[in-house]
């Protein structure tokens, strides 16, 4: 492949299912990205191991995760959509990585603590090691660009440290990955506590708008949504924290400003609000709904896609492993 466009590249766990933050986040902005840059999106699953899943329930988990990024918008045939877990030069250059990562470095990842915290029965070596995977996905890509969330810098920067400490050693290895953040839809807070990141792992259930939730539970949860005890649609995230969230979920939705959004509300209640925010949430998932499940019923239209891009990615990341291999000294295959 020739490196006339930039390349891109980002993933998603393949655990539970995914929020209203996943898709305004991450999912929404990476539809396009295709335009201007060449683009790979993994089904994160190897990663998806480092905390215990139910085998049958962990793979359909990942089956639906390709199914909602291609109904997101992703064309599996302008974007490299595949499986981490069917490209095996992940795995083995996470190996060669690893000798070429220190302790302390990985020690001290707030996702590692905060994730060992969580899980304090289940503390294993992936869990600790999980930025190198991380890192050895976006270097056999030689990625300029990473769109990512704000809590997931650190591993950017780890990655960053690690390619340049081997490109110190060996020479122009691999390409020092940028991080992309996105402007809009960076933080979509929960709608219980709007102080705090709308996440997948929440126990409260009105706390977050899954990406499959029906129109009702949408509007339900959104008419549930925490606000303050003034009546005025104002963006100040300070004071208002809970209404700025809704806001921000709007303008996300509808693309309009903030003023415009103050002014459409001027004189009306948080009622007609939140009833206005989670009908406009409803409309933009809609047709997402319709393509999930004609996807999910199109098996053979998906193992298609996943095949040729599982090839496509094995291909590509296949030339840097090689590279990476003869740098240094493991003896080349005899063919
Ligand atoms: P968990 O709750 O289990 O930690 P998560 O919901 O944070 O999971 P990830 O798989 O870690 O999901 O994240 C996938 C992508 O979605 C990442 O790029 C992350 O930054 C982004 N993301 C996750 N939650 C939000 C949110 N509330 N707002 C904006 N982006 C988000
Ligand atoms: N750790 C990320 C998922 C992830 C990823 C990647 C993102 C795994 N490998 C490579 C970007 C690039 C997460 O939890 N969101």
């Amino acid at each position: 492949m020739e490196k006339e466009k930039k390349i891109l590249y980002s993933g998603m766990q393949a655990t539970n299912t995914l929020t209203l933050g996943n898709y305004l986040g991450a999912l929404k902005n990476w539809v396009n990205m295709y335009e201007e840059y060449e683009c790979f999106f993994g089904v994160m699953d190897l990663h998806s191991l480092t905390v215990r899943q139910n085998p049958a329930e962990f793979r359909k988990n990942a089956r639906s995760l390709y199914a909602l990024y291609v109904a997101a918008g992703l064309d599996p045939e302008k974007n490299c959509v595949y499986y981490q877990s069917h490209v095996p030069t992940h795995a083995q250059l996470a190996w060669i990585l690893n000798c070429f990562t220190y302790m302390g470095e990985l020690n001290r990842m707030t996702q590692f603590k905060d994730k060992s915290a969580k899980h304090a029965d289940n503390i294993n070596a992936g869990l600790f090691t999980y930025p190198v995977l991380m890192a050895a996905d976006i270097l056999l890509y030689q990625a300029d660009v990473v769109p990512v969330g704000a809590d997931q810098m650190q591993h950017l920067e780890i990655t960053r440290d690690i390619a340049e400490r081997f490109n110190n050693l060996y020479g122009d290895v691999f390409t020092i990955p940028e991080p992309y953040i996105a402007k809009a839809g960076a933080k979509i807070m929960s709608l219980q506590e709007p102080t705090k990141k709308m996440s997948k792992s929440d126990e409260n259930p009105n706390a977050t708008i899954l990406l499959l939730d029906d129109k009702d539970t949408i509007i339900r949860k959104f008419k549930r949504a925490v606000t303050d005890s003034d009546t005025v649609v104002r963006f100040d995230e300070e004071e208002k924290p809970g209404v700025s969230n809704l806001m921000s979920i709007y303008r996300c939705v509808t693309g309009k400003t903030y003023e415009e959004i103050e002014k459409e509300f001027d004189g009306k209640g948080y009622g007609d609000f939140k009833m206005a925010v989670g009908e406009a949430v409803a409309t933009e998932l809609e047709p997402l709904h319709k393509r999930y499940d004609e996807l999910m019923k199109e098996k053979s239209f998906i193992d298609k896609c996943i095949k040729e891009n599982d090839e496509k990615a094995y291909y590509f990341s296949n030339k840097t492993l090689r590279k990476v291999h003869k740098k240094v000294g493991l003896t080349e295959l005899i063919r």
